[in-house]
């Protein structure tokens, strides 16, 4: 029988049985929000990209309005759900950072990719409630111009931390959002606050010192944004601080204390794929287009392609300097991609000595000509 929800005790009996569903259909949290963003967010946001901390993501600029404003992305909508999936890891993942010949993969992309797993959940979810009510929705995860963070908050699912992600009270950091949008009004819930207090680990911790203050990233120094958003080379001066880190990074995340609630994500779908032995930095230098594609389907790695993913490798193998890895090396100063020659450049300075770079660099060079190699060497300087 379908709910109407012109009074309170209805609406108490479908926020129940929304809540029932939602972990039904996987979420771990669910609350309910107006479609408003705070005005000190809103200025916040324009903060951020009039300093142009958002670097070459011009696609948080071109849709601003709506992101500021749910009700310019969908002028129905009456209420936001805001929902969450914990994605907690099995170990702490400072640990991995210690086996620098093995690639470190952020624990959000080790295993399926979030987006197709979450949307899919949340369609069943938005199905259902359709049954239940008669109203319209849309669902989102993360692509949209939709400021889950924010709204997260405004629903009472955590609050935006000093590293900007949300905190929650149950799972710390390891949290996925995603929401649906809906014609129909329902209740909302109270606002999450702050619980940083003093806290400053997370500021503390980041390897690039990202974050100019509390609450501020600039997203042009964080290895996330470097190794997945990031198109071109590496900037030179944060290439030996991004470590084993070939696909993201979890540093201001994991040292957060918030995180003695954390539990481990009971999506298997978010379980690892790799073992360390997968991901040894010289085996995954020798990927190809193909096998990069077999190996990272179904994987949010996929989504940056073979050649970003090899410049990565090539800068964690630089940082690794170890000499076992010269022939891996060598083989990618042939790469077609230029900026995989350019990381391979780089990466043969990090673990030569000068006299030593001196014998082969004629060589390369000579067989090569290869401008990204001379200019990663300086030679055209
Ligand atoms: C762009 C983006 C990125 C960029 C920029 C990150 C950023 N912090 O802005 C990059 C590529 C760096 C990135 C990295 C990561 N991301 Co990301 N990303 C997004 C995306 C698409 C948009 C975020 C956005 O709007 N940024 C713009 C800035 C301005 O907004 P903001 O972070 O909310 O900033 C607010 C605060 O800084 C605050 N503020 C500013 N100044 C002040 C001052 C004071 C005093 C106060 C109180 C507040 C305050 O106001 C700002 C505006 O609301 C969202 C998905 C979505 N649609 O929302 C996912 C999302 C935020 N990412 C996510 C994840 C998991 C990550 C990573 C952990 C992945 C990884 N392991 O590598 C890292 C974390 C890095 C970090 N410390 O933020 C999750 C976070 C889940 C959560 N629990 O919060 C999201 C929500 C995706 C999802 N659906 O689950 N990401
Ligand atoms: S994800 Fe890593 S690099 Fe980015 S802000 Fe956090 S600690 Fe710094
Ligand atoms: S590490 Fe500390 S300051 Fe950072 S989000 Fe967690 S509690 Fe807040």
């Amino acid at each position: 029988m379908p709910y109407s929800i012109s009074n309170n005790e209805l609406e108490n009996d479908l926020r129940e049985s929304l809540i029932k569903k939602s972990r039904e259909c996987g979420f771990d949290l669910i609350k309910i929000t107006v479609p408003e963003i705070n005005k000190e967010n809103k200025n916040y946001f324009d903060q951020f990209l009039n300093k142009g901390f958002h670097g070459e993501m011009v696609w948080l600029e071109s849709k601003k309005e709506r992101r500021k404003s749910p009700k310019k992305l969908w002028k129905d909508v009456e209420s936001i759900i805001m929902l969450g999936i914990n994605y907690g890891p099995n170990h702490d993942p400072l640990e991995d950072l210690k086996l620098t010949n093995t690639g470190n993969i952020s624990v959000y992309a080790r295993g399926k990719d979030y987006h197709d797993v979450i949307k899919k959940n949340l369609k069943v979810l938005g199905r259902w409630l359709v049954n239940q009510v008669d109203s319209e929705i849309k669902v989102f995860v993360d692509t949209a111009p939709v400021m889950e963070k924010p709204l997260a908050q405004k629903a009472g699912l955590g609050w935006q931390g000093k590293h900007t992600n949300l905190v929650s009270r149950e799972f710390g950091s390891w949290l996925f959002l995603g929401s649906i949008y809906t014609n129909i009004p329902i209740r909302p819930d109270k606002e999450e606050s702050d619980h940083c207090g003093n806290c400053t680990s997370c500021i503390d911790i980041c390897p690039t010192q990202a974050f100019p203050e509390p609450y501020k990233l600039d997203a042009r120094k964080c290895i996330s944004y470097l190794t997945i958003e990031h198109q071109g080379i590496i900037p030179k001066n944060l290439r030996s601080k991004i470590g084993n880190r070939i696909y993201g990074c979890d540093d201001c995340l994991a040292i957060c204390p918030w995180n003695k609630f954390a539990q481990q994500s009971k999506e298997i779908k978010f379980l690892s794929r790799h073992n360390s032995k997968d991901l040894s930095l010289n085996q995954l230098s020798l990927l190809d287009d193909k096998e990069f594609r077999l190996m990272f389907s179904g994987s949010p790695i996929k989504r940056i392609g073979r050649n970003r993913f090899l410049r990565n490798v090539l800068i964690a193998i630089g940082n690794a300097k170890s000499k076992k890895s010269l022939p891996f090396i060598k083989k990618n100063l042939r790469d077609e991609s230029s900026i995989v020659r350019g990381a391979a450049g780089w990466a043969i300075q990090q673990i030569l000595k000068n006299n030593e770079l001196e014998a082969v660099k004629e060589k390369v060079l000579a067989a090569e000509k290869d401008l990204d190699v001379r200019a990663e060497w300086n030679l055209d300087q």
